[in-house]
């Protein structure tokens, strides 16, 4: 009776038309941000003159920018940010929802602005109203209070969940293309990366590895040995990922398929058959992945003697999780298929995607007893899919438009909680010419998930394929990641514990500065580096705002003081990666870059201490075996540092954690010293050992040399 027909797909509506709504009214904040997954700008717009911003989990082709229409993932939870305060909203809905945006200021026309200035400026308070609707479900809203940003990531982490702290090979850098031919390929990208010296942790095969787009198998013709070819690449501590979509094949020779067929896994059509659709390996059926035993069922799938060919070193990669249905109407479910229950997809449509990496997750943790650390990449997500692994932007495109556009997503997510997340280095489709390219990765760097990702119909791109002088600057980017991964595994330990997201915008930290509200092209690294990529070609320079008035900043690469509040040209040519480290801060590093980060696990520390002007810095350092979940039973080391008066401390951050390795401190230097030493003398165990120092003081920068301290020991060192 409610049958309605959208572009020729009919919606039997079973239960009539519905929708559920609310108005939330932000008085005194102008600025709002959150709901991803768009592809627009940081701070959200009114959406008086457009379509509301959409979420409801699609696979878009091509997508366009700076536009709130729906992309792979929903969150459908916003903040609002002004000088005084910051607070939240989680709309608990996984339907197709809408939100519209109104504000009072942004949207006077060009008159009432005029009215405003001859009045001497507007006494109006400045509000944000917000209307949201989904098409199913109940109201089911969670307001967070604030006051900081800070305790919205903590209470927003209260009722969804943290981004458990990866495995330290996640955290570097990923090299992955659609696809990597057969196993001899992906030895030769392997051996290639080490003779150009180029680390990387994980090589990725997409869709074209399986037999007939079979997941949990393997052509055999192209991959016939996986055990030794995932060994190969391990045998230097890297890692495997295949791609395991959740579509499965119509063919009773599948034994998946056969499966969950025969149990009534399948999602149904509105009448009760298992749904069937159009898919890569053509007609398909779906797991419904919202009920439990199912998951059970999946996750039972990546034992070791079920998934032929795997082994501890192979990890996974869930795409077309929205899910994509190419024959489905806007290319997914019809809303009326039928999960358990009674359910329709209409109802939890946003969830799907979010319980197949759940399950996925579940399935590594099973096959190893729940002892080591999951890695599933999702496409699709909802709010808490941050517990489950990372999350990628989906099918970019290698323009310089994407890249930019990149920094602003991947700062919404972040703000949603989904922290672990990245976009595709180089862009998807098309042919990024190589200056794009060498910027890319230099973004992608310092972006929380790091991974080269390209179209089959694509050039190979693989860093050494460049012309030398691209290839040194693509390495140096790459080695720089290395660099930086002990702060990096910080900033997510810190995220487990605290769900700060480690990518931040600046007002995150610098609430009270305006200036920063709308600021989507820089951003933070937790509060200690402040990053601005290149995003445009052809520039040898950039405007970079530093935060912070009575601050400075340095230039991670040649210590130059800056001062905050105030925006200044850096020289940025392309063999340049504008980052700057905050006066005050100690950031943890490792210059030993082998050719995977568990090959740097015993390797010594070097830390960079930048001075605020009051000669004072902090920071901290967050250790464990790397991979398991020992550190949740108190095998980790959380080291502080603080160097204030002269003098060096390094000590216990935590009275719980207690582990032991074989790293040590190499190295500390010491930026913004104003005059240079007589002596620096090493304490530690009670016992005094001068040091090696070297003092420049045209720069300001003090060398300490090999204090060899093993890094768990409490040390000082006084300089006189
Ligand atoms: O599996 C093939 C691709 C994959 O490489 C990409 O990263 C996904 O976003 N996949 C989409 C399916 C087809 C894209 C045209």
């Amino acid at each position: 009776m409610w049958e309605e027909t959208f572009k020729n797909f009919p919606d039997s509506k079973p239960h009539g038309p519905s929708s559920v709504g609310v108005d939330i009214s932000f008085p005194g904040f102008e600025h709002v941000y959150g709901i991803p997954e768009h592809a627009d700008s940081m701070a959200l717009k009114t959406t008086k003159s457009t379509d509301p911003y959409r979420l409801f989990n699609l696979d878009v082709f091509e997508y366009e920018l700076y536009n709130p229409m729906a992309l792979y993932g929903a969150v459908p939870v916003m903040m609002a940010h002004n000088e005084k305060r910051t607070v939240g909203v989680f709309w608990h809905n996984a339907a197709e929802t809408w939100i519209d945006i109104s504000s009072n200021t942004a949207d006077k026309n060009f008159f009432s602005k005029i009215a405003d200035i001859v009045k001497g400026g507007s006494k109006e308070i400045p509000q944000t109203d917000t209307h949201w609707i989904s098409e199913s479900g109940v109201i089911d809203v969670f307001i967070m209070l604030g006051p900081s940003a800070h305790d919205v990531f903590y209470q927003y982490a209260q009722l969804t969940g943290t981004t458990n702290l990866p495995p330290m090979f996640a955290v570097a850098y990923h090299q992955c293309r659609w696809n990597y031919n057969d196993q001899d390929d992906v030895k030769n990208v392997d051996a290639m990366l080490d003779q150009y010296d180029i680390p990387y942790d994980v090589i990725w095969l997409d869709i074209e590895h399986t037999d007939g787009k079979k997941y949990f198998t393997w052509d055999n013709d192209k991959f016939s040995q996986p055990e030794e070819m995932i060994n190969n690449v391990a045998s230097k501590g890297r890692k495997m990922v295949t791609i395991v979509d959740p579509h499965l094949k119509r063919d009773d020779n599948y034994q998946e398929y056969r499966e969950a067929r025969d149990k009534g896994y399948m999602v149904k059509n509105k009448d009760g058959n298992d749904y069937d659709g159009w898919c890569w390996p053509g007609s398909s059926s779906w797991p419904d992945f919202a009920n439990p035993e199912v998951r059970q069922w999946w996750a039972s799938k990546f034992h070791y003697e079920d998934y032929h060919g795997s082994t501890p070193d192979l990890f996974t990669w869930n795409d077309m999780n929205e899910p994509s249905v190419f024959n489905g109407p806007e290319i997914t479910f019809h809303k009326d298929v039928l999960h358990m229950d009674g359910y329709e997809n209409r109802d939890l449509h946003n969830m799907y995607g979010f319980y197949v990496q759940q399950a996925t997750a579940e399935g590594q943790l099973v096959r190893s007893d729940n002892k080591e650390r999951p890695f599933v990449l999702t496409r699709a997500f909802f709010a808490g899919s941050q517990r489950y692994g990372a999350v990628w932007t989906g099918d970019n495109m290698a323009e310089w438009s994407h890249l930019k556009v990149s920094n602003p997503m991947l700062l919404s997510l972040n703000l949603a909680g989904i922290t672990f997340s990245g976009a595709d280095v180089g862009g998807f489709f098309k042919n990024p010419d190589t200056e794009l390219l060498t910027r890319w990765y230099q973004a992608g760097a310092f972006q929380p998930y790091f991974r080269a990702h390209a179209h089959i119909d694509t050039k190979r791109r693989e860093p050494y394929l460049q012309p030398e002088g691209n290839m040194k600057v693509i390495r140096h980017a790459i080695r720089t990641r290395y660099s930086y991964l002990p702060f990096w595994y910080t900033l997510f330990y810190e995220g487990e514990t605290k769900g700060v997201p480690p990518m931040r915008p600046l007002w995150v930290e610098y609430p009270t500065d305006r200036d920063t509200f709308s600021m989507d092209d820089e951003y933070l690294l937790g509060t200690s580096l402040l990053v601005k990529p290149i995003t445009e070609p052809s520039q040898t320079g950039t405007q970079v705002y530093f935060p912070g008035s009575g601050e400075v900043w340095y230039d991670v690469d040649t210590f130059k003081p800056y001062n905050g509040g105030q925006t200044t040209y850096v020289e940025a040519p392309l063999s340049k990666i504008p980052v700057f480290q905050r006066g005050g801060s100690i950031v943890p590093r490792k210059f030993r870059i082998r050719r995977s980060s568990s090959l740097m696990v015993h390797d010594p520390f070097t830390l960079i201490v930048c001075l605020d002007k009051k000669g004072a810095a902090k920071g901290s350092l967050y250790i464990d075996d790397y991979h398991t979940f020992n550190y949740r039973k108190g095998e980790y080391l959380l080291r502080d540092f603080s160097f204030d008066q002269n003098e060096f401390h390094s000590q216990s951050g935590d009275q719980f954690g207690n582990f032991s390795t074989k790293e040590w401190m190499e190295r500390i230097i010491v930026v913004g010293l104003r005059t240079g030493p007589t002596k620096a003398v090493l304490k530690v165990k009670g016992e005094e050992r001068s040091l090696h120092w070297e003092y420049n003081s045209q720069t300001g920068q003090l060398i300490i040399r090999k204090p060899g301290v093993n890094i768990a020991s409490d040390f000082s060192i006084k300089l006189s």
